[in-house]
């Protein structure tokens, strides 16, 4: 972590992995965006996923596995499981361990018999999977657009990593958040009541408590910035001063205005994502909507 830290704040811009957003705070912020007015994806999803569970349960067809990437508290994935025909077993990949402690035994006790084998990992380099019935067809689910957040080469990692883990006869559903205009964009990453600010700014409040950082926090203000050349909305935490910030005996100047890139939140439209799945072992075969089309759920076979 201090090593990637100094590496992003001695660049040009200065940049820092938005993968450090999700300490037990920041998660705990995310969880509070989901629900924000503003921020349309997450209740867009899921009214998504709840219309089209039954097409997507009779493409799968029945007796499969299903496997979570970033599984946090599964919530989205209890639409699939109920529309599903006899799931095979639920392997959820996270990162955090409490997270699928907790989930692990609501789960069984709300699908009776139904086989959870929780991962810890990173769903990036996905870790090896439990063979729960090696005749069951795998189906990967990576809901909530979290495929923005990746770079272009991360992506196609994920991409042939989840097609390797999930087979020839694999299916993976994708929840992927669609280009639109900025006026709904800017006030879903900056909200009203401050809790994005609150959740980009916590990663600062990180560095000083796990790296003995001193930033001042009062001196960096959260930024939500449409980049349309790269169709992504970018988080940045932006210097109010000119100020100097030490880290393990490092000096980080700082101009005034001066701006450190937090996160990539990059909006899609079906074409640009076709022209990415080309290069991958995936392809589009069925696409969902909601009827404004903010946001779309993917389902995706081998091509
Ligand atoms: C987790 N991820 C899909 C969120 C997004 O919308 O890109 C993270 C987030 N950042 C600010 N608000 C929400």
């Amino acid at each position: 972590m201090l090593d990637d830290v100094l590496e992003g704040l001695s660049g040009q811009p200065k940049t820092l992995p938005s993968r450090l957003l999700y300490d037990a705070r920041g998660s705990d912020l995310f969880e509070d965006i989901t629900v924000l007015p503003e921020y349309y994806p997450t209740r867009t999803e899921r009214a998504i996923l709840e219309e089209a569970a039954p097409a997507l349960a009779e493409a799968i067809g029945p007796g499969a596995v299903l496997v979570e990437y970033g599984a946090g508290a599964s919530v989205k994935t209890r639409i699939l499981l109920d529309a599903m025909i006899e799931p095979a077993g639920y392997l959820p990949i996270d990162v955090s361990e409490d997270m699928l402690a907790k989930t692990k035994p609501a789960l069984e006790r709300d699908y009776p018999g139904l086989p959870v084998h929780p991962v810890v990992g990173n769903f990036l380099v996905p870790p090896p999977l439990p063979d729960v019935d090696p005749r069951a067809r795998r189906v990967g689910f990576f809901p909530g657009s979290t495929i923005g957040n990746l770079a272009d080469g991360e992506i196609a990692t994920f991409l042939d990593g989840a097609a390797e883990e999930l087979g020839e006869d694999g299916l993976l559903i994708l929840g992927v958040d669609l280009k639109k205009s900025p006026d709904i964009l800017v006030p879903a990453y900056d909200d009203a009541q401050g809790v994005t600010a609150a959740f980009n700014l916590n990663l600062l409040e990180r560095l000083n408590r796990e790296l003995g950082a001193d930033f001042d926090l009062a001196k960096f203000r959260h930024e939500a910035r449409w980049n349309e050349a790269e169709s992504r909305m970018e988080m940045h935490l932006v210097s109010l001063a000119g100020q100097t910030v030490t880290i393990d005996g490092r000096r980080f100047d700082f101009a005034e205005g001066e701006s450190i890139h937090t996160e990539n939140s990059r909006k899609f439209d079906l074409d640009a994502l076709d022209r990415l799945l080309a290069a991958s072992p995936w392809r589009r075969a069925q696409s969902f909507l909601d009827a404004r089309g903010l946001f779309s759920v993917l389902l995706l076979e081998r091509g």
